[in-house]
């Protein structure tokens, strides 16, 4: 028969664009790692949020079973349960045909607008098992797939009921996402993101696993997450919110200032975030400088003779989120990982309509004008002063006074390989002795610190200056600071934060992170900071020693070592002498360390600000979320 060969056919070609798939996940979904294993569910939550921006049902919930597996519900229409044209019923065709025009053909990048993914395929083929129930037309359809897209039960009607969307449990294939498991903090931040930038949606979050329930939803989005970024923060007065649009473009803002020093603008294209920015931002940071330059001229407020605003003077303190909505036939994105919006029309009208609204803004709010110009005249007098700090550090004036306070303390390393060389920040004099005398000489710096190190969230940029830890460690980086930063001046191809294991040491961490993320975030970006990971016990065997490093480690040791041993615990680095710290922490061949490196900046952001708050618990689950506990140079495992 001819009909069933086609069928066959047909069968087969999709085995096969499946397998290419699974043959190949990177091309579809990125990579295979824990971000990979994510992309699945933002695929399917996307058809979702699609459904609920085409105006129909307003409610995504989503469970994390115990087993792995994830579920997504929707109340939209329910996917189209008739039959294809092939034959095959319309779910089928959907879960199991890769789509053409998908985001993986050249020059054509899939944008959650309303489109309907069409990832569906994409995380069936990654799937051990997947089931997807379909509310419509009073009735409950079933199909159900196994084994990376094969149909083990076919769509079948299975039940009757008034109530209508798309309910689709998956079970990713945990053979290539090895070692992998879903997060709860994960999907909870992105699902917020999508909770603000569509309002009225509702999110609901189950974590069985661990018993954790989240819900996010707002009724004014945008000024919505600008209050959250700013949360901890003293705003200086209520969120500026406008819109517009131009040839089709749509453009929101909502923008905030706060007396903090930190910049925090973050924005997105038909509800995917822009990462590396791109013209949208460009056109919107036009558009605020020229209208506090010209309101500030205006009104006498800054001289001729000192010139004008710069960008950074304008954005100090500034929480902003820019929301574009594009069509399709003028999105272009550039770069890498294609996180930068190029569409030059997005630049002109953005910065059009910020420059109206907040130029009217302005006028209509003069207290507020008055206490924005104000701090960004104080940014501008800092920035020139520190351009003149910099210019006589570049004459060598104060450079003796430096160096003499660097000799003080720092250990140098005797080699000149700066790629080769580790400078290590050691908590407290005693451990930082330690080390000096373990170390090895050639390659290894010491630069010990003393007591807390300031709370850069909380800091100016003069306060940054003039504190002499800072200066010291700066100094000794020798790589410059802030915007001077550059990675590839440094004087060590790696960092490395060495504290106790205790609340104290954490905390050091967290101060030393915010500063490296405020002012050296490239030093992050390069991946030359790290965390140096000393173990918490040794087994003394009296003529040996064996080093264990977590508390799960050491129940493990105990049920599988023989004879009798001495449980010693290090309550910090100080209780090593010079040996047992070079050998269980800072040899390269035998120490295990953490790279650090910050998975999502923005939300980074918010979560730098939260640590800085007085509560110690966040703190330390902060480093647990988004310092990526990747182990380099592990050899103990
Ligand atoms: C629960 C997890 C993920 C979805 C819908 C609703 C429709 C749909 C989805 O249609 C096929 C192709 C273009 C129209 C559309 C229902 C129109 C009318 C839908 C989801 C048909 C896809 N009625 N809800 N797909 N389109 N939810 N949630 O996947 O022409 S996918």
């Amino acid at each position: 028969m001819a009909n069933a060969s086609k069928y066959d056919e047909s069968s087969i070609k999709i085995l096969e664009g499946l397998e290419a798939v699974r043959k190949r996940p990177g091309m579809y979904i990125g990579s295979t790692d824990k971000r990979g294993l994510h992309h699945l569910v933002w695929e399917i939550v996307d058809n979702s949020i699609d459904e609920v921006i085409n105006g129909y049902g307003n409610i995504v919930k989503i469970l994390m079973h115990k087993d792995g597996s994830i579920t997504v519900a929707d109340n939209g229409r329910g996917v189209p349960t008739g039959k294809h044209e092939s034959g095959k019923s319309t779910p089928e065709v959907i879960y199991t045909v890769l789509h053409a025009g998908g985001k993986f053909e050249e020059g054509n990048y899939k944008v959650s607008g309303g489109l309907h993914g069409v990832g569906g395929s994409v995380v069936n083929a990654l799937s051990k098992k997947m089931d997807v129930t379909i509310y419509r037309d009073g009735k409950i359809a079933n199909i159900r797939f196994k084994d990376g897209g094969e149909v083990e039960s076919p769509l079948k009607f299975i039940g009757e009921s008034k109530k209508t969307g798309t309910v689709v449990t998956f079970l990713p294939d945990y053979d290539i996402f090895k070692n992998c498991e879903f997060s709860f903090t994960t999907i909870c931040e992105r699902m917020q993101e999508s909770a603000f930038l569509l309002s009225g949606l509702v999110v609901e979050i189950i974590d069985e696993k661990t018993n954790r329930e989240a819900k996010f939803h707002y009724e004014n989005g945008l000024i919505n997450f600008v209050e959250f970024i700013n949360e901890n923060k003293k705003a200086l007065h209520k969120v500026i919110n406008f819109s517009g649009q131009k040839e089709g473009i749509e453009v929101e803002i909502a923008m905030q200032y706060s007396d903090s020093y930190s910049e925090n603008i973050l924005s997105f294209v038909n509800n995917v975030k822009t990462i590396d920015g791109g013209s949208h931002e460009v056109g919107f940071k036009t558009g605020i400088t020229k209208a506090f330059n010209d309101y500030a001229k205006a009104n006498n407020l800054i001289k001729a003779k000192d010139g004008s605003f710069d960008g950074s003077d304008v954005r100090e303190g500034l929480s902003a989120v820019i929301n574009l909505r594009i069509p399709e036939k003028l999105l272009q994105f550039e770069g890498q990982t294609k996180g930068k919006l190029g569409t030059p029309e997005a630049r002109s009208i953005t910065e059009s309509i910020t420059y109206e609204h907040l130029k009217f803004f302005l006028e209509e709010n003069k207290e507020i004008a008055l206490t924005i110009i104000e701090k960004a005249s104080r940014s501008k007098l800092a920035r020139e002063a520190a351009r003149k700090a910099r210019e006589a550090a570049r004459q060598g004036k104060g450079k003796d006074k430096k160096e003499k306070i660097l000799s003080g303390k720092l250990a140098k390393a005797t080699g000149k390989n700066n790629k080769v060389n580790e400078l290590f920040l050691v908590e407290g004099d005693s451990a930082g002795g330690s080390a000096k005398t373990g170390r090895n000489r050639e390659t290894q710096a010491i630069l010990p610190l003393r007591g807390k190190v300031l709370n850069c969230e909380k800091a100016s940029s003069n306060d940054i200056n003039s504190n002499e830890e800072l200066n010291t460690l700066t100094y000794a980086i020798g790589a410059g600071i802030g915007a001077d930063f550059d990675p590839k001046d440094s004087n060590y191809g790696k960092v490395i934060i060495m504290t106790d294991a205790d609340d104290d040491g954490a905390h050091i961490q967290i101060l030393l992170l915010t500063f490296f993320y405020r002012f050296m975030r490239p030093l992050i970006e390069e991946g030359m900071l790290y965390i140096a990971n000393p173990p918490l016990y040794a087994l003394d065997f009296g003529k040996s020693k064996e080093y264990v490093a977590t508390d799960e480690e050491l129940e493990e040791k105990k049920k599988t070592t023989k004879g009798s041993y001495k449980i010693q615990r290090f309550k910090g680095l100080g209780e090593m002498d010079a040996d047992e710290l070079y050998d269980t922490t800072m040899n390269p061949e035998t120490r295990s360390l953490i790279k650090v490196s910050i998975t999502d900046a923005a939300l980074a952001e918010k979560r730098v600000s939260v640590l800085m708050g007085d509560k110690v618990e966040p703190r330390k689950e902060w480093i647990e979320e988004n310092v990526d506990f990747s182990l380099e140079d592990d050899f103990r495992r």
